[in-house]
């Protein structure tokens, strides 16, 4: 159906948060891809007649707006080669890696930059058409960190608030980037710039003091034209209660308990869910699962360890390569360590329904999160979420943002296997009363810090109250 006009809150973000999907009779269709992000804003989108901005993930016959489930979308069409130059390129092979520490090699090209500043321009345009007079846009994530500075130039009227996912790098790193001025220069054109944690903001005033020569005081950086500029960290979070009810519905708890018997009622289940990328450390928690069997400190009658890896970025250099590493990993201590019908580790590439993550989380008794870096890790949080018994233990890395707020998991290095391997021991052996005591006050941290005090935490301070949830 077609959508019209302009809105008084706009969002813009790489992807709509819609999927194209098969019908019968060989057609297709658009369905909401139910994203924490959209959750999140449905509530303000809806009550503004928001508008969404962002790619369709396939090519399209015109930008036309259209609408879905009562969202207003406006498509931006990226041509293949806008998508290879400045997604998988300069937004997954520079800025990905060079944001993470650094655990993959970012790679610098100037056709890259030239196509992540030519689709950012097209977002910023798009923004400029569908935002009213003096509207709030909230722009979204590393693909986009020109566009606050490109719709200032075209909409000076308009509130801009932009929010960063991932980890925003020391200065040392990031002084790497061959576009880093320009990079700073875009995000100041922000009204408000959101950061996971209180260090990534930090680490931008630092770069916007020392690269660019403004002043900051506290969270706030003052240009020349006397324009102020907020950074600040918005942690963000899940939808507590529908993943609480989900995970309580009888159907999830029927397969919760299929799958405690068919892995066998009294073996330990660790589990691993995440987007098979080389910054979650899904090798080195193997490893250490793996050595751990050979020390003889776990069995694999009385143990397994089940990976979820979902497909990601395949078309992505360092993806493909990744993938290759950890399913040799795999290969090998299951082909090791493993008799028949006893594998230690089930390794599942394929992505899952919410229900049937839902199920996994609750038959866990260790949850196993490692990144080397992340900018919060939402899984960590689904995990204590699901727990509505109290029960279950979080191995959590230190650089995952929510190890900020979930203080009670068991906290690791993920580059220490030794103290991994440790870890996972204590973990499995902790006492229920402890393990109680940590999960009754990871789950009160998460249920009162939900996805909707973060979405109104931002919204308060980009627009006032009118912008609330
Ligand atoms: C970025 C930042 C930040 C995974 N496999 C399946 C599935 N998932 C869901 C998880 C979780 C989400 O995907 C992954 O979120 P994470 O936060 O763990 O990590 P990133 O994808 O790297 O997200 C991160 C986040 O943005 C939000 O700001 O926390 O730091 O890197 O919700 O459950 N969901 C389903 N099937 C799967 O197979 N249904």
């Amino acid at each position: 159906m077609a959508a019209s006009s302009t809105s008084s809150f706009v969002v813009v973000a790489n992807r709509l948060p819609v999927d194209r999907v098969a019908v019968a009779g060989g057609n297709s269709e658009w369905r909401t891809s139910p994203g924490g992000l959209v959750t999140a804003l449905e509530p303000v989108l809806r009550q503004h007649r928001g508008i969404w901005i962002g790619w369709p993930g396939s090519s399209i016959d015109n930008e036309a707006m259209f609408e879905v489930d009562g969202f207003k979308l406006k498509p931006v069409d990226l041509s293949s080669d806008e998508v290879q130059g400045y997604y998988e390129g300069m937004s997954n092979g520079t800025l990905w890696p060079l944001y993470h520490d650094v655990v993959a090699k970012p790679a610098f090209h100037r056709e890259w930059w030239d196509a992540y500043v030519r689709v950012n321009r097209r977002f910023a345009a798009a923004a400029a058409e569908c935002a009213a007079r003096d509207a709030a846009v909230w722009v979204q994530d590393y693909q986009l960190q020109l566009v606050p500075a490109m719709l200032r130039e075209l909409r000076p009227d308009v509130r801009i608030g932009f929010f960063l996912h991932i980890p925003f790098p020391p200065t040392e790193l990031f002084k790497q980037l061959p576009w880093r001025d320009q990079i700073l220069e875009g995000l100041l054109g922000a009204d408000l710039v959101g950061f996971q944690r209180p260090g990534g903001a930090s680490n931008f005033a630092r770069l916007v003091r020392l690269r660019l020569d403004h002043k900051t005081h506290r969270d706030q950086i003052r240009l020349e034209d006397g324009r102020h500029v907020a950074a600040r960290a918005y942690p963000i979070s899940i939808d507590f209660h529908r993943l609480e009810e989900l995970a309580m519905s009888s159907s999830v708890q029927a397969r919760t308990d299929e799958i405690r018997s068919e892995i066998g009622a009294d073996r330990k289940i660790f589990l691993g869910v995440d987007r098979l990328d080389y910054t979650k450390g899904i090798r080195q928690r193997l490893r250490a699962f793996g050595e751990l069997i050979v020390d003889g400190a776990i069995s694999v009658d009385e143990a397994v360890f089940i990976q979820v890896a979902s497909p990601s970025r395949e078309r992505v250099q360092q993806y493909v390569e990744v993938r290759d590493d950890i399913e040799r990993w795999v290969g090998r201590i299951n082909g090791d360590l493993g008799r028949i019908g006893r594998h230690p580790i089930h390794y599942l590439h394929s992505s899952y329904p919410r229900e049937e993550m839902a199920a996994l989380f609750q038959a866990a008794d260790v949850m196993v999160v490692t990144p080397f870096a992340d900018g919060m890790n939402l899984v960590a949080k689904e995990y204590v979420t699901c727990r509505h018994r109290n029960d279950g233990a979080l191995v959590l890395s230190e650089f995952a943002g929510a190890a900020d707020e979930l203080k009670q998991a068991f906290l690791v290095n993920p580059h220490d296997i030794n103290g991994l391997k440790e870890s996972l021991l204590a973990a499995r052996d902790a006492d229920a009363r402890d393990l109680t005591r940590r999960m009754r006050a990871m789950r009160r941290q998460v249920r009162d810090n939900d996805i909707t005090s973060w979405a109104n935490a931002f919204l308060t301070d980009l627009g006032g109250r009118k912008l609330r949830v």
